[in-house]
């Protein structure tokens, strides 16, 4: 039986990963209203993952014994002034759920489950790349995406991005 402390840290991460799909919905809303096809296919890739982040601790915490609890879901923000913008929320969301997930990790080794811990190193493994990729699209945006074209090729760029469901754990 999994201890109550980590069960309620997992609940908390599932309402976190949830509220990080539908920010990305949200943003997914505003690359439809700017008519950027690709960036708008970016988001949809994102919010893919983080449900599937979120599904992957829910089945997790029910293999385990423990009770899915789930939670109100936050309003996420609808307007932004620039794509640029756009990716500065992304890079500070997924430094966030990046010290979630190392607290829900201090959690899981306080109170000495291995095999939470085991599983929850692939969670921090793919917040490593989801900050790179982030980073890689706002160093774009910031160092050469000063115009209406360039925007218009990072967009054909975006919208190469695939979709595959990640093994996790
Ligand atoms: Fe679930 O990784 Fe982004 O938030």
């Amino acid at each position: 039986m999994i201890n109550g402390k980590l069960e309620e840290a997992i609940n908390e991460q599932i309402n976190a990963e949830l509220f990080a799909e539908y920010f990305y919905l949200s943003m997914y809303a505003y690359f439809e209203r700017m008519n950027l096809q690709g960036f708008k296919n970016w988001m949809n890739v994102q919010m893919q993952e983080e449900h599937a982040h979120a599904m992957g601790l829910f089945e997790y915490l029910q293999n385990r014994g423990g009770k899915v609890v789930l939670e109100q879901i936050e309003k996420p923000k609808t307007d932004w002034s620039s794509p640029k913008e756009v990716f500065e929320d992304v890079q500070k969301h997924e430094q966030l759920v990046t010290s979630k997930i190392n607290a829900l990790m201090d959690i899981a080794e306080e109170v000495h489950d291995r095999a939470a811990v085991s599983f929850l190193d692939w969670y921090l493994k793919e917040q490593v790349e989801e900050e790179l990729n982030v980073g890689n699209v706002l160093k774009t945006l910031n160092l050469i995406c000063d115009d209406k074209q360039c925007l218009y090729m990072l967009d054909k760029e975006m919208a190469a991005r695939t979709f595959t469901a990640p093994q996790i754990g």
